[in-house]
This record gives structure tokens, C-alpha cells and sequence, in this order.
């Protein structure tokens, strides 16, 4: 049998597309969110349960070994920002869409656990959770079409992080397919266990390079009592970061929410998206979006969010704020801060930098970095945004006014992200926060990241897929 018929024998005739099939289109599948790159797959594969996966795995690895230059690119949601889950151009990946696996397994709520396939939408996920009275709080713009699996795949973040952690700090135990397409069952749901190395966490942002993640058990957290947001208008970076210091200070572990937005990030919801009505970003070049959970009240709440303001206001770090009055209106103001990454898009292509560096050396980092840019591109317009509370910023370069964005991107990219990449370098930061290394960066790897590092991810990949089967080009060159 050929590849195509060994697949179609895994996971059945319908769930086997080629470009051959009449009628097929494949593109959803094959066009990165961003527009970025059009690939070609060989065949979209549809597993509906592990084994299946296994056995793709296993028919791919066997071709490969037989001499076709075939491999295999694992999707969830097609919502990854740095080309990372789409074929390339060759014809010859195998794309692997976990979509049909998204059944939840298992609620534990003794052990504050929920096990879930990898296709799992995260808004379902967060939806099940709240029916069983916890929340899950991975909580991003995309979560209406990313995955379980893909947000693992990435490390994903998000807007809860300065309280909860990124996606890996929301998981304890994975179902994983491996290269060879046998299967681990580490899906153990425990808190404790220093039996050796973590492989978890090896496959936990791995973007998969290293195996294919088909379940995970992820922790649940009771449900806040009161939830308060607020958004405030901030004179400067340096004032946005004391305020973060007041809130910590005065919310301690209620502030799951903290992040920052440029004016002209605002002004493009604003254009875009009128019907948001963005709230007082015309008169101030930054605003704070922030979030209290309260595990007692809504009057403790708020009057601990009443104190936060006033020091904030006494001290000249804020100069003006509304407080959501009831959940309607906080859900509306997190909707205008999630609206910033499509406004961008019906914008046109920016140059999207997603960097961590240190919060204190934040504010530095913005004024002499703008400064380098305003020198070398007159004109150009920072979308500048992100999760403040976690020193990562999107610090994404948009075109001047009026000029062509594709130009932009082929005469700038290149020239831009090195000017940006070493100024976090300077900073002692990354160069990927949360988003990931996909194709997009990975020739940038060699000279920001420890080459000790790199050679020890080098051995980690050669060990587990020594074939270079899974997402060949991602992550290392
Ligand atoms: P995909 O895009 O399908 O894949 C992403 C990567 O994971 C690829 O390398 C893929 O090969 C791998 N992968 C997918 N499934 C598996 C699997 N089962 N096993 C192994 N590897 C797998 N990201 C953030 O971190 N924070 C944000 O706040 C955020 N906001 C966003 C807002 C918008 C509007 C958009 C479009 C994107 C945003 N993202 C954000 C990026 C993106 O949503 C995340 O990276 C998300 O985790 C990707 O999930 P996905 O299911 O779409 O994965
Ligand atoms: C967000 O925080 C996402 O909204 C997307 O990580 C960031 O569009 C971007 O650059
Ligand atoms: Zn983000």
C-alpha cells in the first residue's frame, strides 16, 4: 500500500483529504492566521483517538524510513502566530489536525483536575470547567478556535499570568505520541513526582518538534467570588510599572490581570471597531487594563480597588480610571484589550515582536528602543501592548502612514527585528514570550539564545526524534 492508502486504512477514507479529492480544499489547513505563508500538505489526517494518531505516526515514520521524504506537521486551531502548524510549500507533510479530539475524559474535583483530548477548543474547556463550579483560567484572544494541544504545544499565555502561569504551569500530566508512534501515558494528575527527568515539561512548548501531546490533565482553581476590572489611563511606562508595584502591594495574589496598551494600539480598535467605545485612550499615550479576584466578596473587592486607585492617583501614576460596574461591563472592556490583535490585522502586516525582558528595565527598554526606530523609519507607528505584569510586551512595528505594508515587511523585517532582538539582548531578555520559535524565528535562535542551550535542545531533538520526522524546520534550523 502507499502512504495515502496506509492513512486512509489509520483513520478512515473521509478523514484523509488530498489535493487530488474532488472538491477538496485544503486551505484552512494550509494558510498560517497571519497570512504569513501558504503551504501545501501531502494529506490533511483526522485521528479520532490516540491509536489512530499512533498509527499515522507509524506509517509516516516507516515511508520516511523507506526513503520519501515525507514528515509530519501537528494542528490544533491553526491560531499560532509564528508559523509554526502549517505545512510548507514542498507537498510532502503529512498535517495532522487533532481537531476530532476534543472530548473531555475526566472531571476529578477532589483533585482539582480535568482531562481533556488535545483538540479541545480552550473556550470549551473553560466552559466545562465553569459547569462544574472551577475555573480553568488560560484564558487568550484566540480561545473561540485554539486547543488544548496547541496551547500547550506553545506554552501558551494569555491574560491570567501573573497569577496562574503559563499553560505549562496549568498542566500536570500528558498523553503523548511519540516519533517512533508509541504512546506515553503520563496523564497521572499529580502534584508531586521526582521520579527523574520531567518529560512533561519537555513536550510543553515544544511546538511539536519533539512528539504529538493527544490528552493532557490540567488543574482546575475554585471560582473567584467577585471579579473587578478596572482600566486607567497612565502618564508613562515608568508610571504603568509603579502601578504594578501598588498592585501587588494592595491586591496580592486577587491581581490576576495587568496589562498595558499604547495609544495608537487603542486608536486602532477605536478605528476599526468603533462600536467598543475604548474609554479615555484619546488624552493619554498609555492604559491599564486590571483585574482583582476576590475569593470573599464583591465589597472587599472593591474597596480594596478603591484604595489601589487612590494611592494611584495621589502618587500622579494614574490620572484617570473607570471600574467595571458588573460583569457585562468588564467582559466589554477585556473585549476592546482582545480586539487589539485583529485591529492590527485590518490594519494591514506589522512586524510583530512578542519579548520579555525584566519589568523594571521595561520603561528603558521602550524610550531608547522608539527612539531607534523613529531615527531609522521616520513615520513609523508602534503598536506597542501586552502582558505588563509578566514583562512581556508586544512590541509590534506597523508601517508609515499611508505606505504599503507588504513593501514594509520585505524591505524592513529583517533590519527591524535585529535592531529589537538586540536591544532585548541588551536587556537581558527573550525574544519570545509566549507565542513560540515556529518558522518564523527560528534563524534567529543561533544568535539570541545560550549556544549551550541550543546544543542541548539539539540532543534533546536528535534523542527523541532522531529521524526528524515532526515539524522538521520548527524550532531548530
Ligand atoms: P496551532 O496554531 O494549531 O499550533 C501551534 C503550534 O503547536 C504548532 O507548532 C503546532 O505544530 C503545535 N501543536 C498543535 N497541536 C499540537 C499537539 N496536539 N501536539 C503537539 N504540538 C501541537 N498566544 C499566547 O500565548 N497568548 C496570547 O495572548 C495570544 N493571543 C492570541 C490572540 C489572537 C487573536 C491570535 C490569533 C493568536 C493569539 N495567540 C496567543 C497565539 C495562539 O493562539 C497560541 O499560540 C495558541 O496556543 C495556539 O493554539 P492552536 O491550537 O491554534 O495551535
Ligand atoms: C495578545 O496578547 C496576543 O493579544 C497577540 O499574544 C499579540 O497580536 C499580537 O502581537
Ligand atoms: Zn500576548
Amino acid at each position: 500500500m502507499n502512504l495515502i492508502d496506509q492513512l486512509r486504512a489509520a483513520v478512515g477514507t473521509a478523514n484523509v483529504l488530498t489535493h487530488d479529492d474532488p472538491g477538496a480544499d485544503l486551505s484552512p489547513w494550509e494558510q498560517d492566521w497571519r497570512k504569513r505563508v501558504r503551504g501545501k500538505a501531502l494529506a490533511v489526517v483526522r485521528p479520532g483517538s490516540t491509536d489512530e494518531v499512533a498509527s499515522v505516526v507509524r506509517a509516516v515514520a516507516a515511508a520516511r524510513a523507506a526513503g520519501q521524504s515525507v514528515s509530519i506537521v501537528p494542528q490544533g486551531g491553526n491560531t499560532g502566530l509564528v508559523v509554526g502548524g502549517v505545512p510548507d510549500a514542498s507537498g510532502t507533510q503529512v498535517l495532522l489536525t487533532l481537531q476530532r479530539m476534543n472530548r473531555v475524559r475526566a472531571i476529578d474535583p477532589a483533585n482539582l483536575t480535568i482531562t481533556v483530548e488535545a483538540g479541545c477548543v480552550l473556550q470549551n474547556l473553560q466552559k466545562v470547567a465553569d459547569d462544574a463550579g472551577f475555573l480553568f483560567p488560560l484564558s487568550l484572544g484566540a480561545e473561540g478556535s485554539c486547543t488544548i494541544g496547541g496551547n500547550l504545544g506553545t506554552n501558551a499565555g494569555g491574560t491570567q499570568v501573573v497569577r496562574y502561569g503559563n499553560t505549562r504551569e496549568l498542566c500536570l500530566g500528558l498523553e503523548v505520541v511519540t516519533a517512533q508512534g508509541e504512546i506515553w501515558s503520563g496523564l497521572t494528575g499529580l502534584r508531586k513526582d521526582n521520579t527523574g527527568y520531567d518529560l512533561r515539561d519537555l513536550f510543553i512548548g515544544a511546538e511539536g518538534t519533539l512528539g504529538v501531546v493527544t490528552a493532557a490533565t490540567m488543574k482546575l482553581y475554585p471560582r473567584p467570588a467577585a471579579q473587578l476590572t478596572a482600566w486607567a489611563a497612565v502618564p508613562s511606562m515608568d508610571h504603568a510599572v509603579q502601578l504594578l508595584g501598588l498592585a501587588h502591594q494592595h491586591l496580592g495574589a486577587g491581581l490576576t490581570g495587568f496589562e498595558v496598551m499604547g495609544q495608537f494600539a487603542l486608536s486602532l480598535v477605536d478605528k476599526h471597531y468603533p462600536q467598543l467605545r475604548v474609554p479615555l485612550w484619546r488624552d493619554t499615550p498609555w492604559c491599564v487594563l486590571l483585574e482583582n479576584a476576590d475569593s470573599e466578596n464583591e465589597q472587599h473587592a472593591r474597596a480594596q480597588f478603591e484604595t489601589l486607585l487612590e494611592r494611584a492617583l495621589e502618587q500622579g501614576c494614574v490620572t484617570d480610571a473607570v471600574v467595571a460596574e458588573n460583569l457585562s461591563q468588564a467582559k466589554g472592556l477585556w473585549h476592546i484589550r482582545e480586539s487589539i490583535t485583529m485591529a492590527q490585522a485590518e490594519e494591514g502586516h506589522n512586524i510583530k515582536h512578542d519579548i520579555s525582558i525584566p519589568v523594571s528595565r521595561i520603561p528603558t527598554f521602550v524610550a531608547e528602543t522608539d527612539a531607534l526606530l523613529a531615527r531609522e523609519i521616520p513615520g513609523v507607528r508602534m503598536v506597542d501592548f501586552g502582558h505588563l505584569g509578566d514583562g512581556n510586551l508586544h512590541y509590534n512595528v506597523q508601517a508609515p502612514e499611508d505606505a504599503d505594508g507588504q513593501a514594509f515587511l520585505r524591505d524592513w523585517e529583517e533590519r527591524v527585528n535585529t535592531l529589537v532582538f538586540d536591544q532585548v539582548l541588551r536587556h537581558h531578555g527573550s525574544i519570545s514570550a509566549e507565542h513560540g520559535v515556529g518558522e518564523l524565528k527560528v534563524h534567529k535562535l543561533p544568535t539570541y539564545k545560550d549556544p549551550t542551550a541550543l546544543a542541548m535542545m539539539r540532543s534533546l531533538k536528535r534523542a527523541l526524534d532522531p529521524h526528524n520526522l515532526l515539524n522538521p524546520g520548527r524550532v531548530l534550523a
